[in-house]
């Protein structure tokens, strides 16, 4: 493997467990009642050092018509951005358990973005910008409900109201960056050499992952707000 690439993905590795061990420690000092978005935001970094740590090893790549695959990303978005999704979900709605039918579109909409989205990084021939497209409305779906429910946070409660905008702001500049990155990468049209992609990636993985977790979980006063309201709305 490239040496610049090998390196890169050890220090994601590194990164994402130095992440989940703070994230760990906080969610030791955290009250119990807010402990959901701690176990939540925890298992974002767990996972994203476990894809880190295959890619590195090289186990969680393939190569396919003369380019390396790294499939060990999807398999990590796959489980990370729902998680990511449900985390603004539990702080901008008063009650997830009252909008099932909007979460399960929100992180139905996003696994069918992702999995779509690995499809076309699979293919080799120009249908695979037809696989790039179908995931791209799914995140255009994505990002709708993420601003309508940044609305309803908003009108809730100033404190809460103020982090679901940070956090919303922040993953909508970050996400909108991967499939940009994707599309000049050697996935889509090959502007950019493997270790400038793998760069990208480690850098907006990073940000957010463990950038989005620790802004999430420093704010415990609007955690202990959302929960206190999570718990009226279901009568406790
Ligand atoms: C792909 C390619 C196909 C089109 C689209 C994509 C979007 C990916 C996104 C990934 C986000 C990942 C995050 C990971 C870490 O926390 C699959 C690149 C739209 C939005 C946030």
């Amino acid at each position: 493997m490239d040496p610049v690439v090998q390196t890169v993905l050890w220090i994601g590795t590194a990164v994402m467990t130095l992440g989940l061990l703070v994230f760990v420690y906080m969610t030791s000092t955290a009250a119990e009642e807010n402990k959901h978005f701690y176990y939540a935001t925890s298992l974002v970094p767990l996972i994203a050092a476990t894809a880190y740590f295959a890619m590195a090893t090289g186990h969680g790549q393939v190569m396919i018509a003369g380019r390396t695959f790294f499939f060990a990303r999807y398999a990590d978005w796959v489980f990370t951005t729902p998680l990511l999704l449900l985390d603004i979900a539990l702080l901008a709605l008063p009650s997830v358990r009252g909008r099932l039918g909007l979460v399960g579109v929100l992180i139905g909409a996003d696994v069918y973005m992702i999995v779509t989205g690995l499809v076309a990084g699979l293919l080799t021939g120009p249908d695979k910008y037809v696989w790039f497209a179908t995931s791209t409305v799914a995140f255009i779906v994505v990002l709708y409900i993420l601003v309508q429910m940044l609305g309803e946070a908003r009108s809730r409660n100033p404190e809460i109201g103020k982090l679901v905008s940070t956090l919303s702001t922040l993953t909508i500049a970050l996400w909108i960056c991967y499939p940009i990155v994707w599309l000049i990468g050697t996935e889509g049209f090959g502007l950019i050499p493997l270790a400038a992609e793998v760069v990208l990636y480690a850098i907006l993985d990073v940000s957010a992952k463990v950038g989005f977790g620790f802004v999430l979980l420093s704010n415990r006063n609007a955690l202990q707000q959302a929960s206190a309201e999570a718990r009226t709305a279901v009568g406790d």
